[in-house]
């Protein structure tokens, strides 16, 4: 009888290098098939799939290649009169979305399009009294909207216009005695929403909340011995964890905590040597969600053929400027 971790085994066929350039091509190809069945599939999340797609370009060092003005335009184009923007022309504000519009904005240098205040008031208009934040006028509530509005509005050089204190108090009600964190008070930890609160609470200046350690140590259990991460205990590895627990790991400066070969060598594995793009796992299909944070991913390890990203926003430091924030 053998105790057998749920992970996937990494055949000699698969990628050993990043192959970046069949990245660019790949994502080129998605954008511009505008017609084409995914495109039309992925209109409720349009907006986020063009920050996905222009932040893999910009990483991978080819967003000349990208048309800006047009999707600059087509951004602009999902504003609603509540100050926030949907996926696509004509759909209700969404927090998700509304970040997604600020960061491809912020890509392709034309923030000074958006107009700011109207922006922050709407975020601010989905804060709860006890600091949480829906995410829309639905009124559901998850610590990912927590992140969302806080990156929103330090993006926009307006952070004050929330309440900080209460959305601090509300993310510590999140947080579990084994160091994860979930989607709101009482909630499993899954490494996405650890993502979610490391993030929101550097944004905060207020990662001396918790402990560092505890929450590294949760986060390095998540690698399986593949070297892939998954996002729960007893979950299968998936490449956006990669992304969602180094990135955590990187904010608590807790980068050493896991074992980098075995990391890049899943996340090579992951690529589509014919199709370009990475999937959630070897020998799947390929898609920008997935591409996108494996790039990112490499990015925290230092790639010389990658621009360098930053773990707490996943953007370029270089498009971010002096919107990093200084952590240590
Ligand atoms: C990138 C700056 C930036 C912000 C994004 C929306 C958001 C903010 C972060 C999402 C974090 C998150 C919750 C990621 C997890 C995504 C995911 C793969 C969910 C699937 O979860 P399960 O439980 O799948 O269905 P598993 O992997 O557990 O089998
Ligand atoms: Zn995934």
């Amino acid at each position: 009888f053998e105790f057998a971790r749920k992970d996937v085994n990494l055949q000699e066929k698969l990628p050993t290098k990043l192959l970046r350039d069949l990245h660019s091509n790949f994502i080129l190809q998605y954008e511009r098939d505008k017609n084409g069945y995914h495109y039309i599939m992925a209109e409720h999340l349009r907006v986020s799939g063009i920050y996905w797609c222009a932040n893999a370009m910009d990483l991978t060092k080819q967003l000349s290649q990208m048309s800006a003005d047009e999707i600059v335009q087509y951004v602009l184009s999902c504003r609603n009169s509540d100050g926030g923007y949907g996926p696509a022309p004509g759909h209700d504000s969404h927090l998700l979305h509304t970040l997604c519009a600020v960061q491809t904005l912020i890509i392709f240098d034309s923030l000074q399009k958006a107009d700011s205040n109207s922006i922050c008031d709407y975020v601010k208009k989905l804060q709860n009294e006890d600091g949480s934040f829906c995410g829309d006028l639905s009124g559901e509530v998850d610590t990912r909207f927590t992140l969302c509005s806080l990156a929103t509005c330090h993006l926009l050089g307006n952070l004050s216009t929330l309440n900080i204190d209460t959305a601090v108090n509300f993310l510590l009600r999140c947080y579990n005695s084994d160091g994860g964190f979930g989607t709101r008070p009482g909630s499993e930890s899954h490494a996405g929403q650890v993502y979610c609160c490391v993030g929101a609470l550097a944004i905060a200046g207020r990662l001396d909340s918790i402990s560092r350690d505890r929450t590294a140590e949760w986060l390095a259990f998540r690698q399986c011995d593949s070297g892939g991460l998954n996002g729960r205990p007893e979950k299968l590895p998936d490449v956006c964890y990669s992304w969602w627990v180094l990135a955590s790991l990187a904010i608590l400066g807790r980068l050493d905590f896991i074992d980098q070969s075995a990391m890049k060598k899943f996340i090579y594995a992951c690529q589509d040597d014919e199709t370009g793009g990475f999937a959630d796992r070897p020998g799947d299909c390929a898609d920008p969600f997935h591409t996108v944070f494996g790039i990112a991913a490499l990015s925290l390890f230092g790639d010389d053929s990658l621009e360098q990203v930053d773990p707490i926003f996943c953007m370029s430091k270089k498009c971010l400027g002096s919107k990093q924030i200084e952590m240590f």
